[in-house]
Order: structure tokens, then sequence, then C-alpha cells
């Protein structure tokens, strides 16, 4: 457990390059170098679960994405089991309560390791998010009306992403159905932005975890892309 750092997945590569073994965990109260996708920054005030654990996992490469699906499956599974909300998943990346982001996914992998990156807004204000963050944000404290058990919510992390973790090594299919149970975009009207940007209906996600859009020319599979909500206007 750290008091302030830069990014927990940073210390997390660190110990994982000094040897650290799986399930290693870093825990800080405070980042000031939070990380999302793309170089976006991931805003985390204390209050916040800002959590990485190490992984090496005996996996061939092609199956690695799904460490991802994991680690969102299981910080879903963790918030439903401490607090009793539901979550959603957006693809690929984020943690929805009530339509809005309350957390996000980030693994980074390099050589044999890969660093599972957590973010909660579990007991955070609202106020001590940036005004174009808070917009489509949510925190557990502000959903729930209460603050949460951090340490409980941090081993229900740990333990769900484990658990679903150890899934993946049976084959992509009970890790992507944990995690298609509680797709945010299925059956929504979507804007792709992506290599090019177009419009559609999400269908779900594919044995790869790539997102199904059905548009006018038939499905099509997303690999990495921005999706957004589109509310109204044919598909
Ligand atoms: C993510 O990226 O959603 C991945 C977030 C992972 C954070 C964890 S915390 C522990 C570990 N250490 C790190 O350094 N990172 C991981 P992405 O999908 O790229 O979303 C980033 C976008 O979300 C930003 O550009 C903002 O628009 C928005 N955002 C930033 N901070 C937020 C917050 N606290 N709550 C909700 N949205 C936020």
């Amino acid at each position: 457990m750290h008091a302030i750092v830069d990014s927990t997945n940073d210390i997390a590569r660190a110990l994982a390059e000094e040897g650290a073994p799986e399930g290693t965990a870093v825990l800080a109260i405070e980042q000031t170098g939070g990380r999302g996708r793309q170089g976006r920054g991931w805003i985390s005030p204390a209050g916040g679960l800002w959590l990485s654990i190490v992984l090496r996992p005996s996996l061939a490469h092609d199956a690695w994405p799904l460490i991802g699906f994991a680690t969102g499956a299981g910080a879903a599974a963790a918030v439903e089991t401490v607090t009793g909300a539901k979550t959603q998943l957006k693809w690929p990346n984020d943690l929805m309560l009530n339509e809005r982001k309350v957390g996000g996914v980030l693994v980074e992998s390099s050589g044999d390791v890969a660093i599972a990156g957590v973010g909660i807004n579990a007991n955070v204000l609202p106020e001590a998010l940036p005004e174009g963050v808070r917009a489509g944000a949510t925190t557990l404290l502000a959903s729930l009306g209460r603050p949460v058990d951090l340490a409980a919510l941090a081993r229900a992390v740990l333990e769900q992403v484990e658990r679903f973790y150890d899934l993946v090594r049976e084959g992509p299919e009970a890790v992507l159905d944990a995690w298609r149970a509680r797709s945010f975009l299925t059956g929504r009207r979507v804007t792709v932005a992506g290599a090019q940007m177009f419009e559609g209906v999400a269908e779900g996600i594919d044995r790869a975890g790539a997102l199904l859009v059905r548009t006018a020319s038939g499905v099509r599979p997303v690999r990495a892309a921005d999706v957004s909500i589109r509310e109204a206007g044919p598909a």
C-alpha cells in the first residue's frame, strides 16, 4: 500500500521486473499520473480504489486480450458483491453504474508479464473530478449515497479478478459469457470512432473480444475504437 504514486501500474511493473510473483498487488491512496488507454489520464483522488496486479500468464499470446475482459468481469463482480449495486461493462474497458463510468481497467503487457490495473471511483465526491470528466462519470459514494468499505472492495477485486483470470485458462467462453452478461452496449445504437467512424447497433462481442456492430452493410467486428451511445436516429 502506497500513499501517493504516479501510477500503480508503473510500481507493479517495476516490482515485476525485480521478480515479484504473480498475484503481487499494489494499492495507492492517490495517483498523480493515473493512466487510461492511449495516453489518456485517469483522475485518481483519495477515496478511490487504485489497484494493480502482477500477472505472469501462461497463455498463448492470442489469448492475452482476454485478461482485460477477465479483469473487467472481476471488477464488476466485486462491486456487486460488496455493494449489491448492479454494474455493467462498456466495451472495451469501462465499468458502468447508472449509465455512467464508475471505473476502468487498464491491462498493460510486455514480455511475459501483464499488469492488470483497476480504478474504481469508490468513496470519491463527484466534485473531486474535473468538470469535463464528471459529466460522464459517477462514484459509488454518489450513486449509493453512502461510503463503501475500501478494504473489503480491494479484497473482493483481488478475489474476483483471480477467479475470472483462472477461467481464461479453460478457454475464452466462460470469461466472455460473464462479460457479455453485463454488456452495457449490446442492443444499443452506437457511434464507433476508430480507424473509421460509423454507426450501427452493438450486437455483442465475438470469441476474440471484438465488438460486433450491425450496420446497413452487415456486421462489422471492431477491435480498437472508442464507442459512444447514439441516442436517436436510425441505426
Ligand atoms: C480507462 O481508460 O478507463 C482505464 C482506467 C484505469 C485506471 C487504473 S487505476 C489503477 C491503475 N493505474 C493506472 O495508472 N491506471 C490503472 P480509458 O478508457 O482510456 O478512459 C480514460 C478516460 O476516462 C479519460 O480520458 C477521461 O475522460 C475519463 N476519466 C478519467 N478519470 C476518470 C475517473 N476517475 N472516473 C471516470 N472517468 C474518468
